[in-house]
């Protein structure tokens, strides 16, 4: 085992991103924008970074240190079932990704992997370089949990996730696992006291959202509803339309961070209201640093985060009645205390503390 001296600190990291899409096209989704917040804050503390991506990576190449991969992309977990064989395409980018990684792992104290596929959690054995495993989802799969139950075991301390209700999604995991949550970069969120009469929905278009259940509210409330996201599952839009036509519903498409933060600062509230256990919810933070409360049914990740009555309201999942009842509780809510959450606990640079602690107890 290489005897490896922290002498200042410095550690020289290879991040490898998600293969469901070149960085900075959206199709990574939630870890996409985790990947860029750490890399920014790793770069900004001088450490050594370089990130493995696929061919088409729209980030910053120079500054981020990006080696493009080719290959084909790999189908997305939520689309198979639990049950469902691990497919590897012809030419597999994966494959390919962690080809490059091992050619030059012994350039680096550690490799962190950011992709959700049974591929590197099987291949950590193989490699002399360690290697620390962020969980970017909750359980979809038999066969990967199975591999990342193995490497809890074989490698204690080197599975990370976003929350511990997300972690709890798996199973006969060894410990310690480590809790990361979130982090944004909070100088492009600008805190609003005075919002205008209308609430937010931000996020994929997509089932496992619960959009038709914010829609309920605002056909109840009569409060308009900006909705804001990629356009994920046409016909699910179209149905829930269809199902409130008299909901006072607009939707902004998918917009930029600085055009969605200008729309949703001036919400009451922030709606979230998952069918699934959500991993996270960046969203939720998002709302928290311009000041606007969130109102989430108590599942998942924004229960770990809202504080209940402070920040925000969590509801008995799947009552409408109770979404609705903490909208009229919302004035007692002070907007700057949002704000305040969000410099506390997700700030880059508390989210990359996080990460550098969980790198240096693999390291030790
Ligand atoms: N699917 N196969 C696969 N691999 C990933 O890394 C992956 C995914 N689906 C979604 C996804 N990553 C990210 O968008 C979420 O982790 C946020």
């Amino acid at each position: 085992m290489q005897n490896i001296t922290l002498s200042s600190n410095h550690l020289k990291l290879l991040f490898v991103s998600t293969p469901v899409g070149g960085l900075g096209t959206g199709l990574g989704g939630g870890v996409e924008l985790s990947l860029y917040n750490i890399a920014k804050y790793f770069l900004e503390q001088g450490h050594t970074l370089q990130i493995v991506a696929p061919e088409g990576s729209l980030w910053d190449k120079a500054k981020f240190n990006i080696v493009e991969i080719p290959g084909n992309l790999q189908i997305i977990a939520q689309s198979q079932e639990r049950d469902t064989p691990v497919t590897m395409p012809e030419n597999s980018l994966l494959a390919n990704m962690w080809e490059y990684t091992r050619s030059c792992q012994h350039e680096y104290d550690l490799i962190v992997n950011f992709a959700y596929d049974w591929l590197p959690f099987y291949l950590t054995p193989f490699f002399q370089t360690p290697i620390a495993h962020f969980v970017s989802m909750g359980s979809l799969s038999n066969a990967l949990d199975l591999a990342i139950a193995q490497v809890s075991k074989s490698y204690p301390g080197t599975i990370g996730f976003y929350t511990p209700s997300q972690g709890a999604t798996f199973t006969n995991l060894t410990p310690p696992l480590y809790y990361l949550s979130s982090g944004i970069d909070l100088s492009l969120y600008e805190f609003c006291a005075q919002p205008k009469e209308q609430l937010a929905c931000l996020g994929r278009i997509s089932p496992e959202k619960g959009l038709e259940d914010a829609l309920a509210v605002a056909a109840q409330t009569n409060i308009p509803l900006k909705i804001m996201g990629k356009m994920q599952d046409e016909a699910y839009w179209q149905k829930i339309i269809n199902d409130y036509p008299k909901a006072p519903v607009e939707y902004l498409g998918f917009l930029s961070t600085d055009k969605m933060q200008q729309v949703v600062r001036e919400c009451k509230a922030l709606l979230m209201t998952p069918k699934w256990v959500e991993a996270f919810g960046n969203v939720a933070i998002e709302a928290l640093a311009c000041g606007v409360p969130v109102i989430s049914y108590a599942r998942g990740g924004p229960a770990e985060i809202i504080q209940d009555g402070k920040t925000g309201f969590l509801v008995e999942p799947d009552s409408v009645a109770g979404l609705v009842d903490a909208v009229t509780l919302l004035d007692s809510i002070d907007r700057y205390e949002c704000r305040k959450q969000a410099e506390i606990e997700f700030s880059l640079s508390a989210n990359g503390a996080r990460f550098l602690q969980w790198f240096e107890d693999i390291l030790r």
